[in-house]
């Protein structure tokens, strides 16, 4: 609780206009507007977490809803070390006046921001917090929308196995270097540990494809047509088993968001590629920020 009671969330409402806010809010109405957005593991109180692209994102885009998939604040690390730098109370900021100017926002609390899941059915400044959704698309498909961390039990064999391979992967690549160099003192030819590697690599993409089947399947089981996820940081679109599956990435790395135009059409904006992409006279928004590439 203590934690939480740190945070600015139970700020008062009405005062939001008297905010300074670190980085400016631009203008509303220049935005794009889409039917949907979600995003997901944003990790708020971690130096992890992208807040300047995000920022970004948020002064360019908006919606009629809008869905927080979890992890959006970092519980478990804020508990360690309290670490909130202004612009992460920007991102608190512009969502909490989005959700005042009329965004419906549905906060659906993760793993990492669980000490929220107590607060479910409650509203926090027109912030509705749930434990999952059903989201209705514009061509009329139903979407169950969760974090994703409701799977870890199935996962835990593939969580481990893809873990404990990515660290030795790490582990034999630098040890790779070493066992190298000695051998070539001692005038032995070159030992590739490729093979290895590789297989210890397709630990890692193979735990993300079954985490995929895994919850394709349990959202087959509900009924319903697809499902929005987050959880892993693997931004995705796929179809699996007749079953529609989509993850929004995350704002650690990826910088990724998933977002439903007003035909229902889906998409995943790779946030990084849009700013990338505009012509240099409207990349002042990106550069007014402090660590856009950090
Ligand atoms: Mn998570």
């Amino acid at each position: 609780m203590d934690t939480i009671t740190r945070l600015p969330f139970l700020a008062d409402v009405d005062e939001l206009h008297e905010v300074d806010l670190l980085v400016p809010e631009a203008d509303v109405a220049g935005r794009r507007r889409y039917r949907t957005i979600w995003i997901s593991d944003i990790h708020l109180g971690t130096r992890g977490c992208n807040a300047a692209m995000l920022i970004d994102f948020l002064d360019n885009v908006d919606s009629e809803t809008m869905y927080l998939v979890g992890d959006i604040i970092d519980g478990w690390r804020l508990k360690k070390k309290f670490y909130w730098p202004a612009t992460h109370n920007d991102i608190v900021w512009r969502i909490m006046k989005r959700a005042k100017r009329g965004t419906r926002v549905v906060y659906i609390p993760g793993n990492h921001d669980e000490m929220f899941r107590q607060f479910t059915g409650l509203n926090f400044g027109g912030v509705e917090i749930r434990r999952k959704a059903i989201h209705e698309t514009a061509d009329g498909r139903k979407l169950l929308v969760l974090h994703g961390d409701e799977f870890d039990t199935i996962m835990l064999a593939h969580r481990w196995l893809a873990f404990v391979g990515d660290a030795a992967y790490h582990a034999l690549m630098s040890l790779n270097l070493w066992v190298n160099k000695v051998r070539n003192w001692f005038d032995l030819p070159y030992w590739s540990l490729s093979k290895m590697a590789k297989h210890k690599v397709k630990n890692a993409v193979e735990f993300i494809s079954k985490f995929e089947e895994v919850v394709a399947h349990e959202a087959g089981a509900r009924g319903v047509d697809g499902v929005v996820c987050g959880h892993i940081h693997n931004a995705e679109v796929r179809e699996i088993a007749g079953i529609e599956y989509y993850n929004d990435g995350d704002w650690v790395e990826g910088c990724t968001a998933l977002v439903e135009h007003f035909d229902g059409r889906m998409e995943v904006l790779h946030w990084a590629d849009e700013i990338a992409a505009r012509p240099s006279a409207d990349a002042a928004p990106a550069q007014r920020t402090p660590r856009l590439a950090a």
